[in-house]
């Protein structure tokens, strides 16, 4: 059995995916950034960069606790011998598309999503351009490799796709960028690519799952004060790089 620690967002997305793919069992626990339950120690002992995806291997005597999704999915495919080829150099593109999603795909549309959600008025439109121009640019990365592969890494569904398809659903879902759906007509492949993932087994049950947990965090989000939103963006008294200028004057 393998445990999930997160939310209803796309990186938490990638390991429901690969558990269902790969047909493990597992449970889902809901945790509240917003409350700031990714600061508490106990979790921080398992994920010291306070994000949530947590993979939790419950099999052993010992839980062991993987934190980054990408590392989960790298142990999941290593756990069940599937989603990655064995051949060295197919097994190599594989390793460069996961990676382009976790530097580039991941960072981007996170930064994209966090300027026009969470920009205060006034602040926003620089960072909005900024991440909206990168999160163009990647979907034009995409469609490219996927005008000439049928999936993200090569000729078989696996590591990489997991990892990118839940990203392009939140763009589809939500982002400003595509709410003018005729803007899928410039990416004809990686919509084909979308499209068909969508209709996989897997996903239409790991995308249940993961739903179930949007109303935790829409009840999370309701709660959550002016301070508590700072606290999840890093600003007002939970400016890190203030706090750290404060705390060196103090010195
Ligand atoms: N590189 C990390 C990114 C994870 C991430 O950004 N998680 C967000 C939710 S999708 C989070 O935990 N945010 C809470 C925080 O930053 O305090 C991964 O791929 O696991």
């Amino acid at each position: 059995m393998f445990e999930v620690l997160g939310m209803s967002s796309p990186n938490v997305l990638k390991l429901v995916l690969m558990l269902e793919e790969c047909g493990f069992a597992y449970r889902l626990r809901h945790v509240d950034v917003f409350a700031g339950q990714q600061f508490d120690p106990a979790f921080l002992a398992m994920s010291p960069n306070n994000k949530v995806p947590v993979l939790i291997d419950q099999r052993g005597a010992e839980p062991f606790a993987v934190f980054e999704s990408a590392a989960a999915l790298l142990y999941l495919a290593e756990a069940s011998g599937q989603m990655v080829p064995a051949d060295p150099h197919q097994r190599s593109r594989a390793m460069s598309w996961l990676m382009l999603q976790t530097a580039s795909v991941g960072p981007m549309f996170g930064q994209y999503t966090h300027f026009w959600r969470y920009a205060p008025e006034g602040e926003r439109d620089y960072g909005v351009r900024r991440y909206e121009s990168e999160v163009a640019r990647l979907l034009g990365v995409l469609d490219r490799r996927l005008a000439e592969s049928p999936f993200v890494a090569g000729a078989e569904y696996g590591l990489a796709d997991v990892a990118t398809w839940p990203w392009i659903r939140t763009a589809d879902t939500i982002f400003p960028l595509l709410k003018d759906k005729s803007v899928w007509q410039r990416f004809p492949a990686l919509k084909r690519w979308f499209d068909a993932g969508s209709e996989r087994a897997a996903t239409q049950r790991a995308v249940a799952a993961l739903d179930a947990l949007l109303p935790d965090d829409i009840a999370a989000f309701g709660r959550a004060d002016g301070d508590a939103i700072d606290r999840f963006c890093g600003r007002g008294r939970h400016d890190h790089a203030a706090n750290l200028s404060a705390a060196t004057t103090a010195d």
